[in-house]
C-alpha cells in the first residue's frame, strides 16, 4: 500500500518535493507509521535511476573492465569510464586522471596517509586536523604517526561548534606537512571555512585534504576554485551505492605518489626483476573494481545534477531554520552544534534521557535517527557527553516530518516524566 508522504499542507509539490517520489525506500511503513528517514548523514536513500543502472549492469552487460575485447567488457568499460567523466565534471577536476575510484571516504584518506603521507612525512613532522574530525580522518594519521614518528596538531572549536581560527598561523608551523579537514561535520553540522584554511596553508606551501563526506550532497564543490590538493567523498551519502567513493587529487601530486595496493590493472609491465606501474588513475586502482558501484555513482550524480543545486540548498536551509525553532519547543532539549553556517543536521540531548532510549522510542513511531557518538568521540569529549541523538535531513525531507519528530519528542519526555 502506498503511504502518504508526510508533506506539510503548505508544501507544494514543486520539482524539489516531488523528488521524494523517486525514492522507493521512502515509501514504506515502519511500526505502522510512515517512515520518517532522518539518518541521511549515515547514508541517503537511492533514487530509481541509480537502482536501475545497477540492475542493468548485472542483468545486461555484467563483465570485467579494462581487459576484454568482447562487446560486454567494452560496454562495461565505457559506462564505468563515463561515470568517471561525470564525476570529473561535477567537481570540476581538470582531468579524469585525477578521479580515483575508491571504496569511500575512509578508503581515500587511508590511501593518502599510506602513499603521500608515508613517503613525504618524516620523524618530527606535523599533520594538522581539527577537533571535529570523523574517526576516519584521525585514526589513519595516528597509524602514520606510529609508522613515521610524526605528530598530530589540532584546531579546536568553540561551544557553538565553530573552529577557532585565531591561532591557525601558529598551528601551521614550519614542521606542518599536511592539513586534513572536514568540510561539514557529521555530528555538529558545522560547515567550515575551508577556503580560508586552504589559503593560509598554501601561503606556507602545505597541501590540504578536504573530507567532503558531509558536504558533497549539500552544495556545489569546485576543486579548481577551492584549490584543494585532495578531496574525498563517499557515493552512498550522495544518493549513490555503498562501497564506492572518490579520491580527487591534483595530478602533479598523484604522479609523484607511490602506489597504494599492488595487483591487476595498476601495472604497466610485470617481471620478476622490475615492475612498472600503470598511468593515472589506474595506478591507484588495483584489482577488479566496484564496477556497478561506479556506474551507480555516475547515475546518482546525474540525478543530483538534474536539480538546480541552489534550490536544494534553499530547501535544506529552510528545513534547518524550521527545525531549529521547532526543536527548541521541546522541554529539556539542548542542541549540540549551533554554528551559524551549518547543514540541516540536528544533534541534541534531552535532559535526563539517554540518546539510545530516545532513538528506540522514536523508532516505534517510524522515525529513523541515529544515536551515539557518530564516530566523533573527541566532539563528545568536548561537550562532556557520551552521545547525542542526530536527525540529519536532506531535500526530500519535509517540515511535516519535523513536526512529527517534535510531537514524538514530547511523548518521549512524557514516558520519562
Ligand atoms: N568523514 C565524515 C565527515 C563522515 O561523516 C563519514 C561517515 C566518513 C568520513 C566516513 O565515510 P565512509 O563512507 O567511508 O564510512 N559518517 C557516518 C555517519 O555520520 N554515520 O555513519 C557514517
Amino acid at each position: 500500500m502506498m503511504n502518504q508522504p508526510l508533506l506539510h499542507k503548505k508544501d507544494s509539490l514543486t520539482n524539489i518535493e516531488s523528488a521524494r517520489l523517486s525514492f522507493p525506500a521512502l515509501d514504506q511503513s515502519i511500526n505502522d507509521h510512515p517512515l520518517v528517514y532522518f539518518d541521511n548523514a549515515a547514508t541517503t536513500h537511492k533514487p530509481l535511476s541509480v537502482l536501475k543502472s545497477i540492475d542493468q549492469f548485472y542483468s545486461s552487460y555484467n563483465s570485467n573492465v579494462h581487459r576484454g575485447v568482447h562487446s560486454l567488457s567494452q560496454k562495461a568499460t565505457e559506462l564505468y569510464e563515463d561515470a568517471r567523466k561525470t564525476i570529473q565534471g561535477f567537481i570540476n577536476a581538470e582531468s579524469t586522471q585525477e578521479i580515483i575510484f575508491v571504496k569511500g571516504t575512509t578508503d581515500a584518506i587511508n590511501l593518502i596517509a599510506q602513499t603521500y603521507g608515508r613517503s613525504n612525512i618524516q620523524a618530527g613532522d606535523e599533520i594538522l586536523i581539527t577537533e571535529m574530525e570523523h574517526h576516519s580522518n584521525i585514526v589513519p594519521w595516528q597509524i602514520l604517526a606510529e609508522q613515521n614518528d610524526c605528530k598530530l596538531n589540532i584546531i579546536p572549536f568553540n561551544d557553538n561548534g565553530e573552529l577557532i581560527l585565531e591561532n591557525i598561523d601558529h598551528l601551521l608551523t614550519s614542521k606542518t606537512k599536511l592539513v586534513s579537514i572536514v568540510h561539514a561535520s557529521n555530528s555538529l553540522g558545522t560547515i567550515n571555512p575551508i577556503e580560508t584554511i586552504i589559503r593560509k596553508a598554501h601561503l606556507k606551501g602545505i597541501p590540504v585534504i578536504i573530507d567532503a563526506a558531509q558536504s558533497i550532497q549539500h552544495g556545489k564543490i569546485d576543486v579548481q576554485k577551492l584549490d584543494c590538493d585532495f578531496l574525498a567523498f563517499s557515493g552512498h551519502k550522495i544518493y549513490g551505492p555503498t562501497g564506492i567513493g572518490v579520491l580527487y587529487g591534483k595530478k602533479a601530486l598523484l604522479e609523484k605518489m607511490p602506489p597504494y595496493q599492488g595487483g591487476g590493472d595498476m601495472i604497466s609491465y610485470v617481471s620478476f626483476e622490475k615492475t612498472t606501474y600503470n598511468e593515472l588513475p589506474y595506478k591507484f586502482e588495483a584489482g577488479t573494481p566496484n564496477i556497478a558501484g561506479g556506474i551507480g555513482l555516475g547515475a546518482a550524480i546525474e540525478f543530483f545534477q538534474s536539480y538546480n543545486i541552489n534550490n536544494i540548498i534553499a530547501k535544506e536551509q529552510a528545513l534547518l531554520k524550521y527545525g531549529q525553532q521547532k526543536l527548541l519547543e521541546v522541554p529539556g532539549l539542548k542542541l549540540i552544534g549551533t554554528a551559524e553556517n551549518k547543514t540541516a543536521l540536528f544533534s541534541f540531548v534531552l535532559k535526563g534521557i539517554h540518546p539510545h532510549d530516545i532513538g528506540t522510542i522514536l523508532n516505534q513511531y517510524g522515525i529513523a535517527v541515529r544515536s551515539g557518538h557518530h564516530c566523533t568521540q573527541p566532539v563528545m569529549t568536548h561537550y562532556k557527553i557520551p552521545a547525542t541523538v542526530r536527525a540529519s535531513l536532506v531535500f526530500y525531507n519535509t517540515e511535516r516530518e519535523i513536526d512529527f519528530l517534535v510531537e514524538k519528542l514530547h511523548a518521549v519526555n512524557e514516558v520519562f516524566k
